[in-house]
């Protein structure tokens, strides 16, 4: 058995639980409770503040944890990355007042910024030799300049428009973060064979999102030049079709080429175009 912690509730929970589940590894996540037990997979799982998941992981008390980087940057809890999970992406951002015309970090020196993040921030300051208050808060920092808190703000970022809205605007970008699974140095021997069952899943999921399956007919004397559309993971299945002169190609495409590429595949003469959602890839 092993115990994995996640966020019991916030940005990053949805997202970890369908990964989970994509995973084949069934969660009841109605219910909630501390703790919860995989149906059909020796795992338990831990729902607990975010905050809390680099410690439980560092002392032992959970073997894996889904937390974003950024925790990590900031408790400097002794664990390893062991995977980006390319959810929960934002970064971590000095902001100033808009009116501000900001001639560099030398704008920081003697100034004061409020952070949820001190540890991070005095990290920056200090390698770029800016000497500046820190002032420590939990929540809504975006508004510590307008309250007259702070000169400054250091926060998380993502869209932007939490900034915007509050008057500030993001000058230096200090650390990139997402979602990411944490485990220890030394994992158990006996726990290591789950570990990696886990991970085999993770990274079948992972390695199907953002990628569509594609199959289509083609006249033969056009397949090079659909060879050349079609990158695919290694290279694109090609099969003879009853009908002579016209093969079947089979290919994987990103998402991000997909329309691009069915137009030109159209535009050579491919025919019956079929466009499928991938479950799992499996390298
Ligand atoms: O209760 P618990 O302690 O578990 O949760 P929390 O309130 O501390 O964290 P939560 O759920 O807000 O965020 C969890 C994690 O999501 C963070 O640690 C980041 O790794 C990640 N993440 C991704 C974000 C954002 N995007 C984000 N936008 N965390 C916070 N925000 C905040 C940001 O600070 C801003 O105030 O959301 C606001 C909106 O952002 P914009 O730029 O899109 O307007
Ligand atoms: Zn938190």
């Amino acid at each position: 058995m092993i115990r994995l912690a996640i966020q019991s509730k916030g940005r990053l929970n949805e997202e970890s639980v369908k990964l989970l589940k994509d995973s084949g590894i069934d969660v009841d996540d109605t219910k909630r409770k501390f703790i919860g037990k995989a149906s059909d997979f020796p795992l338990e799982l831990l729902y607990l503040r975010d905050d809390d998941i680099p410690g439980v992981v560092c002392d032992g008390a959970a073997d894996l944890g889904i937390v974003g980087f950024n925790e990590i940057a900031e408790s400097g809890a002794d664990v390893v990355v062991i995977r980006k999970l390319g959810f929960g992406k934002c970064r971590i951002s000095l902001a100033v007042p808009k009116e501000v015309d900001y001639p560099g970090l030398s704008w920081f020196q003697g100034r004061s910024i409020a952070t949820s993040y001190p540890s991070v921030l005095k990290k920056f300051l200090s390698e770029q030799g800016i000497s500046a208050q820190i002032r420590e808060i939990k929540g809504s920092v975006e508004i510590a300049p307008t309250a007259g808190i702070a000169d400054a703000i250091f926060d998380i970022v993502s869209s932007g428009g939490t900034l915007v809205s509050n008057g500030l605007r993001e000058v230096e970008v200090v650390l990139e973060s997402e979602a990411v699974l944490i485990g220890r140095k030394d994992a158990e021997s006996g726990k290591q064979k789950l570990i990696d069952s886990i991970l085999f899943r993770f990274d079948a999921v992972r390695e199907s999102r953002g990628k569509k399956y594609i199959l289509m007919n083609i006249p033969s004397d056009k397949l090079e030049d659909a060879m050349r559309l079609l990158p695919s993971m290694r290279s694109p299945t090609v099969m003879p079709l009853a009908l002579d002169g016209w093969c079947s190609i089979h290919s994987v495409v990103d998402d991000s080429d997909l329309w691009h590429t069915v137009e030109s595949l159209k535009q050579i003469g491919a025919e019956g175009i079929l466009i499928l959602n991938l479950d799992k890839v499996i390298d």
